[in-house]
């Protein structure tokens, strides 16, 4: 299985993750990383930090002449503005110039000052700010690079943005990518882009935010993944996990459960089909994908359909949230802060990174191997047998 860890402030000196158990034998260099977190600083409506702040990448170890050796892998990803933050967050006793004590409605700022009796809400920000996204994207590198390896991608884009939404029929595929890294807000449909922009002018006028839904989307997948025999090996309900894990992440659907819910069951279910060609589902096709990819907690071979709802971020540029001064017990407004007026766009990135983690751990769970040549020889193994199925017996003795 893969296991990461983050660690990092959002104005300290860096970020750092370290990614355990992949195999040995996947390409990744520096430029591979720096793309991916290129992407995640995408979309219209982002603060000006995403401009004047760069992304600077090092591979400390577990990579050598651009190929994993199964060793840790870590990362670094250096704070090019920590020159303007070594003393508020430097790590040498001393104390905050300027504590701030009006912690925001919406931000984990005054349960994180109770839970860990702080008496400074930046103590807890800087830990819960997405800037720590930034280490997750590079993680998911690391993952996309399995993935890759088994035949299978991730993508993301924007299906909602400020109440706007993509028509039903907008899904794109892998050779899209290009596309909607490029619109401005990352989404697969123009006309709706259009109308998405105008909503976070009309909202950055306002000093105002606003929330969205990304639609993240995993092809050529294999079947077999997670398992339906106990409740934390089902698949569906970690990628939920993992993908409400992301700040300002408030809800997480599977395929279109919201939509079926509504309907019947004669036509919420994708009905099956047998194809010789459906390699990675073991030579079965869905006519559909509502069910997103999963029955069972487990991967049919289907397209993977999973949608993250973010909520408006609570950070205003215009101070309106009601608070109290705990410095002086007096109400108050929320701190006022530049910053972004939609992270949906790049909230996408993230989640794309997060569901790759997630499939790319379970595929290792599932069919093993140090090398990448082991694991891709396992899989095609169980997917020869998975095509037998209904026959196993036979082939068998
Ligand atoms: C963030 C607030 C903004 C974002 C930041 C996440 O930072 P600041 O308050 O310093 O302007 O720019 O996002 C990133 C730095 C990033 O790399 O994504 C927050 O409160 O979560």
């Amino acid at each position: 299985m893969l296991r990461f860890l983050t660690a990092g402030e959002s104005h300290g000196k860096g970020l750092v993750v370290i990614v355990e158990g992949a195999p040995s034998g996947l390409s990744i260099t520096t430029e591979q990383v720096a793309d991916e977190l290129a992407r995640r600083r995408l979309g219209f409506g982002r603060g000006p930090r995403m401009r004047f702040e760069r992304d600077e990448v090092t591979l400390l170890a577990g990579v050598r002449h651009g190929k994993t050796l199964g060793s840790p892998i870590a990362i670094e990803i250096a704070n090019t503005e920590w020159e303007k933050w070594r003393e508020e967050m430097s790590p040498d006793p001393g104390h905050a110039e300027r504590p701030l004590t009006a912690p925001r409605p919406g931000h984990a700022d005054l349960a994180g000052m109770q839970k860990y009796a702080l008496n400074d809400a930046r103590d807890v920000l800087e830990r819960a700010s997405a800037r720590e996204t930034a280490a997750r994207v590079a993680a998911g590198t690391v993952a996309k690079s399995i993935l890759s390896e088994l035949g299978a991608s991730v993508l993301s884009h924007t299906v909602a943005l400020g109440g706007v939404e993509v028509p039903a029929s907008v899904r794109p595929g892998p050779a899209d990518l290009g596309a909607i890294d490029g619109d401005e807000v990352r989404c697969a449909d123009a006309a709706t882009t259009a109308a998405m922009v105008a909503a976070i002018k009309a909202a950055a006028a306002d000093g105002d935010s606003l929330g969205g839904v990304a639609e993240v989307l995993a092809y050529d997948v294999p079947v077999g993944l997670g398992s339906h025999v106990h409740w934390d090996r089902k698949l569906d309900g970690l990628l939920a996990q993992a993908v409400m894990s992301i700040q300002a992440v408030k809800g997480v659907e599977i395929g279109s459960a919201t939509q079926q819910a509504r309907g019947r069951g004669s036509e919420a279910h994708d009905s099956i089909e047998l194809d010789a060609d459906a390699t990675s589902a073991g030579g079965f096709r869905r006519a559909t994908a509502l069910a997103g990819g999963l029955e069972g907690g487990i991967t049919t071979g289907s397209l993977v359909v999973v949608r993250a709802t973010m909520k408006p971020l609570s950070t205003l540029s215009r101070p309106v949230l009601a608070t109290v001064d705990l410095s002086t017990g007096d109400a108050s407004t929320s701190f006022k802060e530049r910053t972004d007026v939609t992270a949906v766009p790049a909230m996408g990135v993230v989640a794309e990174s997060m569901v790759a983690l997630v499939l790319a751990s379970e595929a290792l769970r599932k069919f093993g191997g140090d090398s990448v040549r082991e694991l891709r020889r396992n899989m095609d193994g169980f997917l020869a047998d998975a095509a037998l199925v209904g026959h196993l017996v036979d082939a068998q003795s």
